[in-house]
């Protein structure tokens, strides 16, 4: 596919601040394809045959971050199964990039994003939501152990990322402390003011 008619967000945002939750609801007024990195490796870790089951099932439990080749193959693959089946365009790209060589790989050989949804939200209350989802998600990083990992990974290597696109002027930031519906209404409101529909 063409980059050029392409429209990509990254929706980015510490474990737990509501990524997953708003993009479902994004998808519905605004027409997006919604592609969690997460799911996309969590799919490929369960297929039968695949080379980097092993891999990935480390690097979740962990908190630690996929190699980029095998992220960047996995949410290119899928754009291109979207078009092809459906025509839509337009992608909400979730929980990447977290590492700045898979930033500039992917707005390399993929295309630039159009602008970072950034969710901001206290490790307390992100850990409170992970914590309470583990009940019942049988996420195998739902853990007090995984958690404390996956927070150490996004402040080291993933806010890097966050804060390289504030400088480019690219980032919408939403605070996400609040209950679903105000922050999807806030996402709303500022979303409006930058893409203007
Ligand atoms: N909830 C949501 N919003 C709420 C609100 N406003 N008030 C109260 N509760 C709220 O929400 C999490 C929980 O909180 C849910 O129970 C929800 O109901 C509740 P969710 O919307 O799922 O949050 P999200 O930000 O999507 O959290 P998630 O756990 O998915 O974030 P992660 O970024 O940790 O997970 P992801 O799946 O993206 O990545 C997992 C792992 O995959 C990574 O740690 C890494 O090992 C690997 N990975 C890579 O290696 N490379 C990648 O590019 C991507 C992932
Ligand atoms: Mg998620």
């Amino acid at each position: 596919f063409s980059p050029a008619d392409v429209t990509v967000l990254f929706v980015l945002g510490g474990p737990g601040a509501g990524k997953g939750t708003q993009c479902a609801r994004l998808v519905k007024d605004y027409h997006f394809t919604h592609l969690s990195a997460g799911d996309l490796l969590r799919a490929e870790q369960d297929r039968p045959g695949s080379q980097y089951g092993a891999l990935i099932r480390d690097c979740i439990k962990n908190g630690a971050i996929v190699p980029m080749e095998v992220t960047v193959a996995l949410l290119e693959n899928a754009m291109r199964d979207t078009i092809r089946a459906s025509g839509n365009k337009k992608f909400l790209i979730d929980g990447f990039p977290r590492k700045m060589d898979q930033a500039f790989k992917f707005e390399e050989v993929v295309c630039p994003a159009k602008l970072v949804l950034f969710y901001d939200c206290p490790e307390a209350e992100m850990e409170k939501r992970l914590l309470e989802r583990g009940k019942t998600s049988g996420r195998a990083d739902d853990n007090a152990e995984s958690i404390r990992k996956r927070f150490r990974t996004f402040v080291e290597t993933s806010m890097p990322v966050v804060d390289h696109y504030e400088a480019e002027n690219r980032v919408v930031k939403v605070d996400s402390t609040p209950t679903p519906d105000q922050v999807y209404a806030d996402t709303q409101e500022k979303l409006r003011k930058v893409l203007g529909d």
